[in-house]
């Protein structure tokens, strides 16, 4: 399926006040805002055109906006970010996509779910448990899901993984082929796919991202780089290294559909 819009919101001022795993590296916010709108160009380079939320500073990480929405072909269904800081970012990703959606669901408590844990895979999507997303936050998407005629399967990265979202160490790129990081390759979900394989070194380019014919893709990856090459994909590498600082990759920056 083609996609054609995405939106994205750009980061505040307060970015660096953000949830990192690394405090210690504060990120440059201005060198963040150029990285942005280099993000930005990259998806209207892949045809899409942008719905630009304003930057919110109440809430420093909102630019990640793939967190708050599971955004699908046949609806959409605002979520419940599994961090309490997060949880206000809703309401204005909520009111973009009533605008764009005709039916917009909600998730209800004690449901948590960041969209950084659901790898959709044709008609059928990966859900992640994780330190943000809980059980419930699991079932309910499934349960929204089934109503709208698709499938998925749940997949446990709660001990031992290192990741913070499904996503950060898997992406599909179409054609049945999936990106992985080492630490995933057993799972039983992946299984039946052809895997591309992420070097150890080259952990965080897991998370790329297909939009229409060609691939986003973290910069300074070289050997993913070569391999996604080699495999025929039109490559456009755009440099994340303050978002990277604050956790974040190429998937969570944007809602594509
Ligand atoms: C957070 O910890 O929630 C943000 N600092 C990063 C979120 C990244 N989101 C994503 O990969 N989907």
């Amino acid at each position: 399926m083609r996609l054609t819009t995405a939106i994205v919101r750009p980061p505040a001022d307060t970015f660096a006040a953000g949830l990192t795993s690394t405090p210690d590296a504060a990120p440059d916010v201005p060198l963040a805002l150029q990285q942005h709108a280099a993000y930005c160009r990259a998806l209207m380079d892949c045809g899409l055109s942008l719905t630009t939320l304003p930057p919110d500073p109440t809430h420093p990480d909102s630019c990640f906006v793939e967190d708050p929405a599971i955004v699908t072909a046949r609806g959409a269904l605002v979520t419940r970010p599994g961090a309490p800081s997060r949880q206000g970012e809703t309401d204005s990703v909520f009111a973009a996509l009533r605008e764009a959606h005709r039916e917009v669901a909600r998730m209800s408590a004690p449901a948590t779910l960041d969209g950084g844990d659901v790898c959709q895979v044709e008609d059928h999507f990966l859900i992640g448990l994780s330190a943000r997303t809980n059980e419930e936050g699991a079932r309910q998407l499934v349960e929204f899901l089934e109503r709208l005629g698709y499938r998925s399967s749940i997949v446990d990265i709660r001990d031992g993984f290192g990741l913070l979202h499904l996503k950060s160490g898997m992406s599909y790129l179409g054609d049945y082929r999936i990106v992985v990081a080492p630490e995933l390759l057993g799972l039983e979900a992946l299984q039946g796919y052809e895997l591309v394989t992420v070097a150890d070194t080259e952990r965080y380019a897991a998370n790329c991202l297909r939009i229409n014919d060609r691939v986003l893709i973290a910069a300074g990856h070289a050997k993913l780089a070569g391999s996604l090459s080699a495999l025929g994909y039109d490559l456009l590498p755009v440099d994340l290294s303050e978002f990277r600082k604050m956790d974040g990759s190429l998937t969570c920056l944007s809602l594509r559909f």
